[in-house]
């Protein structure tokens, strides 16, 4: 068996906690791979809106095996009030989430120097949604983080130091006063490691590896979105892992070739938190509409999202970095009552007009819209792809054309009934 990957390919927030819920009655596996409380993949269902920022999203059916992998940082605070949460509404975990012995561990001090951080750029501040994501991974690739697998052995000296060096920077280079905030938490966090060890810590790669030899079927799902990419993203307004679909490799511990289908996910619409360019970016009062329709809010944040239209040159990047095999397109319901709806097809700079992602999007980028007609219909009732009205079966095709390759759902709804497989 080869595992799928499900990933956002725009500024994150398309719906993927929805989809994965949706599509995991047909897997056996469900796995994270990078990124971590950063994320916030909302699932609706029975009238219960569920927020999840580490657990995959596969947790609310039975019989699943959910797995955190290696890619993935993990805040024991987070972690716990997530699983209290998830108690709460009756879901029981201990038997069906493993955890990574090599994902690396959010310390308090990486959260205060992630907002130590943000207040020393100001203006030139990311945005980050100050869950210490920047600073862990800093010390994971500086070769001096801490692992879930450290827990297990002598942790309290290797924790000491790390800390340590985290409190110097603090105080030297930020001149960050941390100290109330680092007592206020700390007991929180180690009370989080304890519910942390009550899992199942494993070697994540070996178990998943052997689950695809023993013919289970993996879907892996990505956090934030492609145009946040460490690497491909609008550097420096992105996040600190690789959102594509290659995180999932080492995120996993997957070899290439073991990825099967990319499922790409859209909104029918643009919408990015945080700093960092947008070109299609509506200021105005469609800007508004979109955000009020579609209630364009943080999950984990709560921040006001920045909306704008659906944009087909980031579009058409994203689906190449990915391999995409078909698209999944979020919210269509938030388009019913405009009239007509706007898409970009290209940028146009100093007068040139391109169709491929620049290294910079900078003010100069003007989009290059196409204007198609509107439904003016209620999406949220309809039940079969028989019923769409021919101005959203027009707008599918278009986005079909230029990319290239077929857009196999569309949601039209936060919930799982809302949700309509295309032939
Ligand atoms: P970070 O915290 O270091 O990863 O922030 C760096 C940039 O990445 C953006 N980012 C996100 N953008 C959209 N959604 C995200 N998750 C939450 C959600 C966001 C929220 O699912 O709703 O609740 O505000 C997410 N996570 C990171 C971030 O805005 C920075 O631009
Ligand atoms: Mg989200």
């Amino acid at each position: 068996m080869k595992a799928d990957v499900l990933l956002g390919l725009q500024w994150g927030d398309e719906g993927k906690g929805k989809i994965v819920d949706v599509l995991t009655p047909k897997y056996d596996v469900i796995t994270r791979f990078q990124g971590g409380p950063n994320a916030g993949h909302t699932l609706e269902f029975n009238n219960i809106k569920q927020v999840l920022h580490t657990i995959p999203s596969g947790i609310f059916r039975e019989n699943k095996i959910n797995i955190i992998g290696n890619g993935v940082v993990i805040d024991p605070i987070v972690f716990k009030k997530e699983i209290e949460a998830l108690k709460k509404i009756g879901v029981e975990l201990s038997q069906n989430l493993y955890i990574s012995k090599k994902a690396h561990l959010i310390l308090p001090t990486h959260r205060i120097l992630d907002a130590a951080s943000e207040q020393q750029k100001g203006e030139t501040k990311i945005g980050s949604t100050l869950k210490g994501i920047g600073p862990t991974y800093k010390d994971k690739i500086g070769r001096e983080g801490l692992r879930v697998g450290d827990l297990l052995h002598n942790f309290g000296t290797k924790y000491q130091e790390r800390v340590e060096n985290h409190k110097n920077l603090l105080s030297e280079f930020y001149h960050f006063d941390y100290k109330q905030i680092l007592s206020e938490c700390e007991q929180d966090w180690f009370e989080g490691i304890e519910v942390l060890k009550s899992f199942q810590i494993v070697d994540t790669e070996h178990f998943i590896n052997d689950l695809l030899k023993k013919n289970k079927s993996v879907l892996a799902e990505g956090a934030q979105g492609t145009l946040l990419d460490i690497d491909f993203g609008s550097y420096p307004f992105v996040t600190s892992s690789n959102t594509i679909c290659a995180g999932a490799c080492t995120g996993l511990g997957l070899a290439p070739q073991k990825i099967g289908k990319v499922l790409g996910i859209f909104k029918a619409y643009c919408t990015r938190v945080g700093m960092g360019p947008f070109p299609t970016e509506l200021h105005d009062e469609t800007g508004k509409k979109l955000r009020d329709a579609g209630n364009e809010y943080g999950s984990t944040t709560g921040r006001p999202r920045r909306c704008g239209w659906l944009d087909l040159v980031a579009l058409k990047y994203s689906v190449m970095l990915n391999g995409v095999t078909e698209l999944i397109m979020m919210k269509a319901d938030v388009l019913d009552s405009f009239e007509t709806i706007k898409v970009c097809v290209g940028y146009e700079i100093g007068g040139e007009v391109i169709e491929h992602f620049p290294f910079e999007l900078t003010d100069d980028v003007k989009p290059v819209y196409v204007e198609l007609p509107g439904w003016e219909t209620d999406l949220t009732k309809i039940k079969s792809q028989d019923d769409f009205p021919e101005e959203l079966n027009k707008y599918i095709s278009f986005i079909e054309d230029e990319m290239g390759i077929p857009v196999s759902i569309a949601s039209v709804g936060p919930n799982r009934e809302q949700t309509i497989f295309l032939e």
